[in-house]
């Protein structure tokens, strides 16, 4: 039996895992800590299911090549393998400059993949050119966090603290299905008399079990926000002293805001002005108020400016630092947030440290053994990234490790034709993903039953998986595969294969950066249930606690306020109009993870394929029948699937699940300014019966 935790989403649920003959067994596994001592263990349908992979034959064991002419795979040695991918990429360097290898990581990495990720970039490649998936997932509430508190964690207080609060308003957060045993938080603080709050186009599981629902128009959730704050101030009920003493900037936030009165919020938003109000009403007499987001207030081309208008309101109501209170983001990703810290992202070196900045370049390039000025500078984010592979001025080869982007990037068809523009795609993963069957080289990896790592889950915590079984034959670690192909390119520094190894240089790294790891090992992850970050060394030897709880006495900034930041709403990307006369929003069903590559491969888990939701009203305008085909169509393209008839959507909205491809031939490529993030919650659409002859007289398949 090996304590260990789920290979999927950012609550990383403990678990125990036995071999019991070929199979896995899996059991849920307590996480007691300090900071959440009635943890009694519970896993989500994923978790329980999650032993589906061992010894499944949809597992990838031996390097593939293909042949481009003739589409053949042919089987080849780890060697043959490594010495093809490395040579390719040397030549294209050669032939044209650094910058033309390119490599995509993921959050579902370890700290130690996506560290150790980053510096093959930087220093085995040389290459500027590095994203990852996580510009799909939290980067506006990062961009949102950065700028108000001048740090990035996505709760800045352990979970289980929402129990003891007396609101918790989730925006945009279905974790009745996204993270099911995280719900046992509110149905607790319920029984205490506390109340739940929904914002949401759809009545969800999560909003089931809500107090209050409201249901906006997708993309308006700015709106909403600054309505809020015009009645909050409005009733009298801002927190002038804190405002005064914790934060800078109130004045130009409220005079915003008084402009959004609620007849005017009601009509951009669909919100009742008398809802409006009793919500304002419910936060201003309560005391401990906890606000959430997840992606569906952030995966808009607004998301930064939307987190930044919830967290004005949190502000205003002097929640953050306050005990049981405060702002918080709900990270998706298994290492949603230690995946941003380490060096996967294009403007960043371990420890969340900026690649621009002179004193970090130094600091890093010292612990690697290389010269700061070998460092490239900041690459662009994902979808620049990807848009750009295959171009005149692009990168000519990709290495993804960890993420589907023909299933789960936006506007995928196009970037679907930038992959098979590279002169080289690589990918390493488990299965032959939709990405791994583009590929010129797949290289088959480990998977996390198979393998040791730190993840840093959702409240921050630094956690433990421990490897359980021993790997099929013929696979490696990530871990490997990136040491031996920076060996081949005649790397400088040391590239360790071993977790504890690479997390010890980690730290090293990590040690005086804004996510500082340095106190923190794997013994006293197992011993203490986990570190929340950031958990220096100290001078005196004794060890440091780690910070379950920030921004009591102060927040990051160099002045120690909190910033109100300004913000305007302009609305959606693109608005509706007569042609395209239907909001379509898009996200996720509880039986699939993300891409779907692991979970569609699991026999346990229902493969349903792609559906889509729409409300009774709208499917009695188009004349479509519940279970009936409908297309949806966008300016980017068109999916044909079950219509699924509820009245829990709105009626101006139609949902499509992400897990199949499909959802993202239809979504839109507008991205937040700041975040990089891409605006997948809403884009206009047109529904109709499959096979209708549309306007512009072209039949529809
Ligand atoms: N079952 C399952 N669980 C998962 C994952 C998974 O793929 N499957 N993935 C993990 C990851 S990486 C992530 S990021 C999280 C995501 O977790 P969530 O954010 O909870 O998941 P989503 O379904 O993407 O979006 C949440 C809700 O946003 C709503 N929504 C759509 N548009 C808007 C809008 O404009 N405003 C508001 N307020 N709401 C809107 C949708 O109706 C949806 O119910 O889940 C994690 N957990
Ligand atoms: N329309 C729409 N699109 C979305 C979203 C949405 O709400 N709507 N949500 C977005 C969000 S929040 C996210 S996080 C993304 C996620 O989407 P993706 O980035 O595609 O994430 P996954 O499906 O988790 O892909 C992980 C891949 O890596 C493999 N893998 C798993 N573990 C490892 C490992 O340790 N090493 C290696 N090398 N490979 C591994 C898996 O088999 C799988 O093929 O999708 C985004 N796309
Ligand atoms: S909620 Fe997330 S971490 Fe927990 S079992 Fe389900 S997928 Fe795994
Ligand atoms: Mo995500």
């Amino acid at each position: 039996m090996v304590d260990t935790h789920c290979p999927y989403c950012s609550l990383q649920c403990g678990m125990t895992l036995a071999r019991k003959g070929p199979a896995l067994e899996v059991q849920p596994r307590p996480q007691r800590n300090a900071h959440s001592p009635d943890d009694e263990g519970a896993l989500c349908r994923k978790g329980w299911t999650a032993g589906g992979l061992r010894g499944s034959r949809e597992r990838l064991t031996t390097p593939l090549v293909r042949d481009r002419a003739s589409g053949e795979w042919s089987a080849v040695d780890w060697d043959e393998a490594l010495d093809l991918v490395a040579s390719r990429l040397a030549a294209i360097r050669v032939a044209h400059g650094a910058d033309a290898n390119a490599v995509f990581g993921g959050g579902g990495l370890t700290n130690e993949k996506a560290y150790l990720l980053g510096k093959l970039a930087r220093v085995a490649l040389g290459t500027a050119m590095i994203d990852y998936n996580g510009r799909w997932c939290m980067s506006s509430a990062a961009s949102a966090g950065n700028q108000a508190f001048g740090i990035d964690r996505g709760l800045p207080f352990p979970l289980a603290d929402v129990e003891q609060a007396d609101v918790v308003v989730l925006v945009g957060s279905n974790l009745a299905e996204t993270m099911p045993p995280a719900a046992r938080h509110l149905d607790r603080l319920r029984s205490r008399g506390g109340r739940v709050v929904v914002v949401d186009p759809r009545r969800t599981p999560t909003a089931e079990r809500a107090d209050v629902f409201v249901q906006p128009v997708p993309g308006t959730d700015l709106a909403l926000a600054l309505g809020l704050l015009h009645l909050v101030d409005a009733a009298g009920a801002v927190d002038e002293e804190y405002v005064a003493s914790r934060t800078s900037g109130f004045e130009t936030v409220r005079s915003t805001a008084a402009a959004w009165w609620p007849e005017r919020v009601e009509r951009v938003t669909g919100v009742g002005a008398g809802e409006l109000r009793s919500l304002a009403t419910l936060l201003t007499s309560s005391r401990r108020v906890v606000v959430l987001t997840a992606r569906g207030a952030e995966q808009h081309a607004d998301g930064t400016a939307t987190v930044l208008a919830w967290i004005n309101l949190a502000l205003a109501l002097g929640l953050p630092g306050r005990p049981y209170a405060g702002y918080g983001c709900l990270t998706g990703q298994g290492n949603g947030q230690g995946g941003r810290e380490h060096g996967q992202k294009a403007d960043q070196l371990p420890g969340y440290r900026m690649i621009d900045d002179p004193v970090a370049r130094e600091h890093v390039a010292a612990v690697w053994g290389v010269p700061p000025a070998s460092l490239p500078g900041k690459g662009v984010s994902a979808y620049e990234l990807l848009s750009a592979l295959g171009t005149p001025d692009g990168p000519r080869s990709l290495l993804v490790f960890g993420s589907n982007p023909v299933v789960s990037a936006p506007r995928a068809t196009a970037v679907t034709e930038r992959l098979e523009a590279l002169d080289l795609l690589v990918v390493c993963d488990l299965v032959m993903s939709e990405t791994a069957a583009l590929a010129d080289v797949v290289l088959p990896v480990t998977q996390w039953a198979e393998e040791t790592g730190t993840m840093t889950n959702l409240e921050g915590r630094v956690i433990l998986r421990q490897q359980a079984v021993t790997p099929p034959a013929g696979v490696r670690s990530d871990l490997e595969v990136i040491a031996g192909l920076a060996n081949r390119l005649g790397a400088p520094s040391a590239w360790p294969t071993d977790p504890e190894e690479v997390f010890t240089e980690l730290r090293a790294a990590s040690a005086g950066g804004r996510a500082d790891y340095s106190g923190i090992s794997y013994d006293r992850i197992r011993d203490e249930g986990g570190l929340f970050w950031p958990c220096p060394t100290t001078a005196d030897g004794v060890e440091h606690p780690g910070t379950p709880r920030m921004f009591a006495d102060s927040f990051a900034a160099t002045d120690g306020r909190a910033r109100f930041v300004p913000v305007s709403y302009d609305g959606p990307a693109e608005p509706l109009d007569d042609a395209f006369d239907v909001h379509l929003t898009t996200g996720r069903v509880l039986a699939q993870y993300q891409s779907g590559a692991q979970t569609r491969r699991i026999r346990e888990l229902p493969d349903t394929g792609p559906f889509v939701e729409l409300h009774p009203l709208l499917a009695a305008r188009i004349g479509v029948e519940d279970g009936r085909p409908v297309t949806v169509t966008t300016r980017r393209g068109a999916l044909t699937a079950p219509a699924r008839v509820v009245g829990s959507i709105r009626s101006d909205t139609v949902f499509v699940p992400f897990h199949w491809v499909g959802a993202n031939r239809l979504t839109s490529d507008a991205l937040d300014p700041v975040s990089g993030m891409p605006e997948f919650k809403v884009c206009a659409c047109r529904v109709r019966p499959a096979g209708e002859v549309t306007p512009s007289g072209a039949a529809r398949r």
